[in-house]
């Protein structure tokens, strides 16, 4: 019944038209014309209250990324193959430290195990505390723990263009039927130009938004965090910030920076403080008005 209230989550908008997945059934919506008035748009993943065919309500957001726009977000998995593509830190980094700056949990999972040795990847960030997965496709209970950990929640998949995202969602959920290799790519950049965004239930509970990829430019023109504010984004420099010698440490290269001390004494990952270093060097660059 169309006319009931009802409340749900927004899992695809296309065209000024919401699909609203609610516990009584899928609704086909469109949004109050008050929210276009006030400059707020409904965006997948929020949740709203339905009224009469008419979303009536947005949910306070958890949080919130632009590009694709997706909101309440639990985690984001960065998908990074041994090789072809090879790792990148840098990038890796960047879009941990924006999910950090949002208060989206970061995972990272590592693909194609079969092809190269995944252990560098996961030294690093198991060692500073986020969550790791290495995905081998001979061993089925890998991808049982993908399973469990999107179980419930409400996620994203990014990574590089090629480093398995959609295999990996596929062998989580056959029934996504998503395409791969070459294929993927030829649609990607058709879906890519329209910005759309969609939530997929999952057979084993939660949600996954199978996006189009957050390319490394995106990284660079949205989401820019201001240097005073990208220590706070590394979560292991955490328990030394407060040690610096100067209060103003940018813990690039002071001396008695403790970061920077952490890092000579390896407690403290070198790959994950160059990446800080090029990302501030970065940083100091941004003008107020990119900033706002
Ligand atoms: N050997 C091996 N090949 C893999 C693995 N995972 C994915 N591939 C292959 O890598 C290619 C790219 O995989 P996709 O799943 O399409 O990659 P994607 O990340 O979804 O790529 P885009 O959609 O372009 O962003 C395909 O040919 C896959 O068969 C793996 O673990 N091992
Ligand atoms: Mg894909
Ligand atoms: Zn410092």
């Amino acid at each position: 019944m169309v006319s009931a209230k009802t409340s749900g989550i927004i899992v695809k908008c296309l065209g000024g038209l919401y699909t609203v997945e609610s516990p009584d059934g899928i609704y086909e919506c469109k949004a109050r014309g008050v929210f276009r008035a006030k400059g707020i748009s409904p965006a997948v993943g929020d949740s709203v209250t339905v009224s009469g065919g008419v979303i009536t309500e947005i949910g306070e957001r958890r949080n919130f990324i632009i590009r694709p726009p997706l909101a309440n977000l639990d985690q984001i998995l960065f998908v990074v193959s041994t090789v072809s593509p090879a790792p990148n830190f840098l990038i890796l980094d960047k879009f941990i430290a924006i999910a950090e700056y949002k208060g989206i949990e970061p995972v990272v999972v590592i693909t194609k195990t079969d092809l190269g040795d995944g252990s560098a990847v996961r030294e690093v960030y198991d060692s500073i505390g986020i969550k790791t997965v290495e995905v081998d496709y001979d061993d089925a209970e890998s991808v049982q723990r993908v399973r469990e950990l999107l179980s419930g929640r409400i996620s994203a998949f990014t990574g590089n263009s090629g480093a398995g995202k959609s295999t990996l969602l596929n062998a989580v959920d056959p029934s996504l039927d998503l395409a791969t290799g070459e294929i993927s790519r030829k649609l990607g950049r058709g879906r890519h130009t329209t910005r759309h965004a969609e939530l997929y239930k999952l057979a084993g509970g939660g949600y996954i938004a199978d996006t189009p990829g957050f390319s490394t430019f995106e990284t660079n023109r949205y989401d820019l965090i201001r240097k005073e504010e990208l220590a706070a984004c590394f979560r292991e420099f955490a328990e030394y910030t407060d040690s610096c010698r100067f209060r103003d440490c940018s813990h690039t290269c002071e001396k008695g920076c403790a970061v920077v001390e952490a890092v000579e004494q390896g407690r403290i990952p070198k790959k994950r403080h160059e990446s800080y270093c090029t990302m501030y060097e970065e940083a100091k660059q941004l003008k107020e008005w990119e900033l706002k």
